[in-house]
């Protein structure tokens, strides 16, 4: 057993509380050494992983690595949200007692550190400074060098930020073990990984993988389930998994800001990253803030709805990723970016990576090409049309790198949220996009959220897989108290942002074509409802929403069929009464689930019916 103290005198970690959660688990865990690590340490630790063979050099500053097979995704039915209240639990977030899961979890991770190094990783999820400051803290212990690696990169680390805390004590316990990959029965009924938040005592507990999702505890596990739970107990803020963009105006000079959420495989990180279409390039600009989490708080001063990325960087999926989709994620991680590729095809002679959809076709030469589980691909049978890259391959990057980053991304302040946007990959029924101006019918559409489910088994034809304001995997308690704090904080805005529903992906039902381009053409609609919230136009008043009239779009230089466009900017009146159906099934799974939401949603199917 190493020297706790020693370590921690040696790196200069003086918050005494940290000091003692580090001591407390060193005795569980068991490692050889402990280093306090810093993102000035990245470099070092590139060095030292490259020498382990833990990542591979992918280009000038660019690197990449592969994790174990069975380890490769979230896993949502062993993760954990556990808390000493029962009326915590709601429908989605697996709630189990506190008392229950940690001496389970203390015991599968005792020990497991032996012969490695125990490193602690002092965090901020947000910019210093920020009114949030003391809800993002954080220290993360990991036995997992790569682990550290990302974690720089997806988060602001350093002992400074631990040291000088405003209350020491204040800081999320973050306890991450990879475990044996190979014995923890991953999918079976044997299955032995456990991913929990302790969310009333701030500690999460994860055992038993180094993928991104399961490990970079600052993301996931404190930035959504930790940061929910704590939003909603200080009636502070909310934490969604919303990405956040700015539009300018260059020739007025005004910038609005609209956040939202999209269930997965949506186009999220896509739309965050977007560029304005060539045709209005001159006059607008779209900014980036972030594509995965944005938390959310009415400034008390000035009474406004204000939002950051508590992020520093991007957990991008690679699959589809290409200059049409994404250009902006190709430069964000172009040489020099020292970006981190995981799971990802590569090259170990040219150091080049490739996935699925990044370019049409995959490299013709074989040569020195391994799929991501390193098998060459030179010795492939040519039955095997098994993907290159894993489709849940990612690239990890700082935001800095993001080349339309915005200016402001770093401002502790945050910025003035005007619109909140939800969308989900729908196939008809859903138009390009419906603005909704009542708070609880915003909220209510937010809850009614889903997209088609992608595995047959999954879904019900014609039937939405719910993922409430894309939180699903994430919601750390009771859902109805969840839409009741939604109320609450928005609510209290001065104010208020409008709301839309946004679909890309309708589809033309005989011949399957997608009726709207997509992609940069997405801003077309968004600046359509920013200009419904400022007046300048009016719309067209539906049961579900406000849609825009064909004159009101702005679509220079955008192609698509009129039919086509008369499909994307009206209702299907049968379908939607279907939809309400299954709403209101839906709905009813939720405890306490406030009345303004079911008055919402009864305003909605009547006004529906009334169509005749
Ligand atoms: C996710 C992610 O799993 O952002 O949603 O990585
Ligand atoms: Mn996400």
């Amino acid at each position: 057993m190493t020297d706790v103290d020693a370590a921690l005198d040696a790196a200069g970690l003086t918050n005494q509380a940290v000091r003692e959660y580090v001591g407390h688990w060193a005795q569980v865990l068991g490692p050889e050494r402990i280093e306090v690590v810093s993102a000035a340490d990245d470099a070092r630790l590139i060095e030292e992983s490259l020498a382990a063979g833990e990542i591979q050099p992918a280009g000038e500053g660019r690197y990449y690595s592969r994790s174990y097979y069975k380890d490769t995704a979230r896993s949502e039915e062993r993760t954990i949200v556990a808390t000493s209240n029962p009326s915590d639990a709601g429908v989605y977030n697996n709630w189990r007692p506190a008392e229950e899961m940690k001496p389970l979890l203390v015991e599968r991770m005792r020990g497991q550190y032996a012969g490695k190094t125990m490193y602690v990783i002092p965090y901020l999820m947000s910019p210093p400074g920020s009114p949030l400051e003391k809800y993002a803290a954080g220290v993360e212990l990991t036995d997992n060098r790569t682990v550290v690696l990302h974690m720089i990169r997806m988060a602001r680390v350093g002992i400074s930020l631990i040291n000088d805390l405003e209350d020491p004590d204040t800081f999320v316990r973050a306890v991450h073990v990879t475990g044996d990959l190979e014995n923890l029965g991953q999918g079976t009924p044997d299955d032995q990984r456990y991913f929990v938040t302790v969310a009333d005592e701030r500690t999460i507990l994860h055992f038993g993988s180094s993928y991104g999702g399961n490990a970079l505890l600052g993301k996931i596990a404190h930035g959504l389930r930790q940061a929910a739970y704590d939003g909603w107990v200080s009636r502070e803020f909310l934490s969604e998994q919303f990405m956040l963009i700015g539009i300018t105006d260059k020739q007025t000079g005004k910038t609005w800001h609209i956040c939202g959420g999209f269930p997965s495989a949506s186009g999220k990180t896509n739309l965050a990253m977007m560029l304005a279409p060539d045709g209005l390039g001159d006059r607008y600009h779209v900014s980036f803030y972030g594509d995965d989490i944005a938390w959310l708080w009415v400034d008390p001063e000035d009474g406004r709805l204000y939002g950051m990325n508590p992020e520093f960087g991007v957990f991008g999926v690679a699959k589809d990723t290409n200059e049409t989709t994404n250009p902006t994620a190709l430069e964000s991680v172009a040489e020099g970016t020292q970006v981190l590729f995981t799971n990802v095809a590569w090259n170990e002679q040219t150091y080049e990576v490739w996935w699925e959809g990044k370019t049409k076709n995959p490299p013709a030469d074989l040569e020195g090409w391994h799929d991501w589980k390193g098998e060459k691909l030179s010795d492939r049978s040519d039955r095997d049309d098994s993907p290159w890259a894993h489709p849940n391959s990612r690239f990890t990057t700082t935001l800095a790198n993001v080349p339309n980053v915005a200016a402001d991304f770093e401002d502790p302040a945050g910025v003035p949220i005007d619109g909140i946007i939800f969308g989900g990959r729908t196939s008809d029924r859903e138009p390009l996009i419906r603005a909704i101006t009542d708070l609880a019918e915003g909220v209510y559409d937010g809850l009614t959220l889903g997209a088609e489910a992608t595995f047959a088994a999954e879904g019900v034809d014609g039937q939405l897989r719910y993922d409430p304001m894309s939180m699903r995997p994430f919601m750390s308690y009771a859902e109805g108290d969840y839409a009741a704090h939604w109320l609450r904080i928005v609510g209290a805005a001065k104010e208020q942002p409008i709301f839309a529903h946004v679909n890309w992906f309708q589809k033309d039902p005989e011949d399957g074509h997608f009726l709207w381009p997509g992609y940069r053409d997405n801003l077309r609609p968004l600046l359509w409802l920013m200009q419904l919230k400022d007046g300048e136009v009016t719309g067209r008043q539906t049961p579900v929403g406000i849609l825009p009239t064909e004159e009101e779009l702005v679509l220079d230089g955008c192609n698509v069929a009129a039919d086509d466009l008369a499909t994307l900017l009206d209702i299907d009146v049968p379908r939607w009464r279907d939809e309400m159906g299954f709403r209101e099934d839906h709905l009813k799974q939720f405890d306490r689930l406030p009345e303004a939401i079911w008055e919402a949603h009864r305003r909605v199917a009547e006004a529906l019916d009334d169509l005749g």
